[in-house]
């Protein structure tokens, strides 16, 4: 295909509740929105998962924004006629910009899906038609507001819940929560909000059964999640850390992790997701798609990737009303904890365009 337009957008969604992590705390999601039109005339969209501020990942939204008028719109342009396929080697020259790609590869992967009348959940190779929920659950004031909002999500029905936690705020409210809810799968994200020698400290946490500790410690440091992972029980899950398919294998081969959180937008896209999948489907290593706060755009494409067989554990990929009182799509409405996978070409979604203009704070269009 070849490019005709890009618009590039920032939208500002509203949290229902602030998300406060070991990171920071955000009380709305700043969302780029990429929409591609190729030669037929067909419209594309995906979303970057990079915040506001590069406290997650070193991307945000104004760096991605740079990155794809300065370099990366230009060097596909120069290419002419491309595959979806083809845009992560023509854009590998520039180091780095994860998610830039990834919404730029998106973009034009659902404008040629949508061309071959083809869902992105098919094209991926999904094998399920739902995807199991969890939920993500931020650093709380105190532990009865914590324990109020896992209610309410127990109640909604997640069938897994994920505690953030930071020094001063893990093993107590681990604990609060096992002993009031001694059967659900938990687990605990930090956000690297741990060193090297707290390991006798988050070993504390091998008595409450979790599935897994995601990201203890910085995300360049392998060697020292290896090291961790022989001081607790409790599995670790890297998530930061793995930004590639060989980042995936280096963390693989040295132990450092015995679960992956595949988040599309940290890794380049979903072309490479499905290659990390297969890497861990065959090592025998669980995965779970991870969630970046997406609005139903990002959302109907994490289900499509949800969907493949290796995903076995409940990922983030939570309902549209744990983040937003109205999304920019139709709603992903959560029944008996579950999403079901858009089955429509491309990413099977469309954005409200009456509503996405009135949150959109600058737009614009390049030919
Ligand atoms: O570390 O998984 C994370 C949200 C923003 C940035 C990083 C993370 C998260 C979440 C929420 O944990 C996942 C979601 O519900 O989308
Ligand atoms: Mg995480």
């Amino acid at each position: 295909m070849k490019i005709k337009e890009v618009e590039l957008r920032i939208v500002q969604l509203p949290l229902v509740r602030p998300f406060r992590t070991s990171f920071g705390t955000q009380a709305s999601r700043e969302v780029l929105i990429v929409k591609v039109v190729n030669e037929n005339g067909t419209t594309g969209w995906a979303e970057c998962v990079a915040m506001s501020e590069p406290l997650y990942s070193p991307e945000y939204t104004h760096a991605c924004i740079d990155l794809i008028k300065r370099f990366l719109l230009p060097a596909l342009k120069k290419a002419g006629d491309f595959k979806a396929e083809d845009v992560a080697t023509i854009l590998k020259p520039f180091l780095g910009g994860q998610m830039a790609k990834a919404a730029f590869e998106t973009a034009i992967l659902d404008a040629q899906l949508r061309d071959e009348k083809r869902s992105l959940a098919a094209y991926l190779g999904a094998t399920k038609s739902r995807v199991e929920c969890g939920v993500s659950v931020g650093i709380a004031n105190n532990l009865d507001a914590l324990i109020e909002e896992v209610k309410s999500y127990v109640g909604a029905g997640y069938r897994r819940i994920k505690l953030k936690i930071e020094p001063g705020w893990d093993i107590e409210a681990v604990k609060t929560i096992r002993e009031i809810w001694p059967e659900i799968p938990l687990q605990v994200d930090a956000n690297q909000a741990y060193s090297r020698d707290d390991g006798k400290h988050l070993a504390k946490l091998d008595e409450f059964n979790l599935l897994l500790i995601e990201q203890p410690l910085d995300e360049h440091d392998i060697l020292g999640h290896a090291l961790l992972a022989k001081e607790v029980k409790t599995p670790i899950c890297l998530d930061e850390s793995i930004i590639s398919l060989q980042s995936a294998q280096d963390a693989l081969a040295l132990q450092a992790t015995t679960v992956i959180n595949i988040k599309p937008g940290r890794v380049g896209g979903y072309l490479e997701s499905v290659k990390i999948h297969d890497l861990c489907v065959k090592s025998k290593i669980p995965v779970w798609c991870g969630g970046m706060l997406e609005t139903g755009i990002g959302r109907a494409a994490n289900l499509a990737l949800a969907a493949l067989p290796g995903f076995t554990l409940p990922g983030d990929t939570s309902a549209s009303a744990r983040y937003f009182k109205q999304d920019i799509t139709t709603p992903f409405v959560m029944d008996d904890g579950y999403l079901t996978v858009p089955t429509g070409d491309g990413i099977g979604v469309t954005p409200d365009m009456n509503f996405l203009d009135s949150i959109t704070t600058s737009k614009e269009v390049i030919v």
